[in-house]
């Protein structure tokens, strides 16, 4: 494969300062030079322009900072939308998850019916009026449908996935507004309980068999560093006991990377400043060596 690895060094999706040396934090885990040892080829094209100084709004809409996200998101879908022309496989680094909209706005130019599987302990289903914080983070998967803020949708065409094309994996947090529509859309979600009762063998057989039948013509794999325990990744932002274990995780990606269907993927909420000893960053990079083929022999 080509790979072209896109930073986003932003965090105004989030009230947490500091996700937004994510990027750097998986760089020197060796983010390059260990999917390189895979035999792909590797460009690392290096940050999205995001201006750190804009102002912070907290005020008005319950859409924190709602203008330095829509900016950064569709400069960061520019560049997603060119890489998939090139015939590259986008491998995004956040920044907080907000910058989701801008990888589906970009990848929306180039597939119909792109599945979408969310690994996270949060379903990031809220819009402007069932957020409990205002941050934004917390909405991308409904702005990808086409709710929520017309400054959010609007960046790229229409809807970029539909609700019958996306998985959710590791969800344990979910607010009240999340779980209604949830219902209302019949959004795929496997909480920890599934995982927990079936294995995460079968929810991941399940979950790739599902995105098949829906005939999707790509799938992007959008991976939060909390849907694993804070045990092993305690840089993030928002932290959830009772996560997705190391081992669990690694077998996701390797199934992931045995069936070959995923075409994109990011990897988000790295925040160096919460983390011990770069831990997160280093058990990210070592989640995209399963994903892009690294095995135990
Ligand atoms: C919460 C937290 N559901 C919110 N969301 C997070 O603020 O909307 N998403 N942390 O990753
Ligand atoms: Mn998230
Ligand atoms: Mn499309
Ligand atoms: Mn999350």
């Amino acid at each position: 494969k080509e790979i072209s690895i896109i930073g986003v060094p932003a965090d105004f999706g989030q009230s947490r300062r500091g996700v937004d040396m994510g990027p750097s934090a998986i760089r020197y885990a060796g983010v390059v030079e260990r999917i390189e040892a895979l035999g792909h080829i590797v460009m690392d094209e290096g940050d999205i322009p995001v201006d750190m100084d804009a102002p912070r709004e907290v005020s008005g809409t319950n859409l924190k900072n709602l203008k330095a996200v829509t900016e950064g998101n569709r400069k960061l879908a520019e560049k997603v939308s060119e890489t998939v022309r090139g015939g590259r496989f986008p491998l995004v680094l956040g920044g907080d998850h907000s910058i989701a909209i801008g990888t589906l706005a970009g990848l929306n130019e180039h597939y119909s019916n792109l599945g979408v599987i969310w690994y996270d302990a949060h379903t990031d289903l809220n819009t402007a009026e069932t957020s409990p914080s205002g941050n934004i983070h917390g909405m991308p998967l409904a702005v990808a449908m086409g709710l929520g803020h017309g400054d959010l949708t609007s960046i790229g065409s229409g809807p970029k996935v539909k609700p019958e094309n996306i998985v959710v994996i590791g969800a344990r947090s979910i607010d009240p507004g999340e779980r209604e529509l949830v219902k209302e859309k019949g959004i795929r979600v496997y909480t920890m309980h599934e995982i927990d009762r079936d294995g995460m063998t079968a929810i991941m057989q399940d979950a790739i068999r599902y995105l098949e039948d829906r005939g999707v013509d790509g799938v992007h794999l959008s991976l939060d560093l909390d849907g694993l325990d804070p045990l092993y990744t305690p840089g993030v932002g928002t932290p959830v006991q009772g996560g997705l274990s190391y081992r669990e995780s690694h077998l996701a990606m390797e199934m992931l990377h045995s069936v070959g269907r995923i075409t994109s993927a990011e990897f988000v909420e790295v925040n160096p400043i919460l983390d011990e000893r770069n831990k997160t960053a280093d058990v990210a990079v070592g989640l995209m060596g399963s994903l892009f083929g690294e095995t135990l022999i």
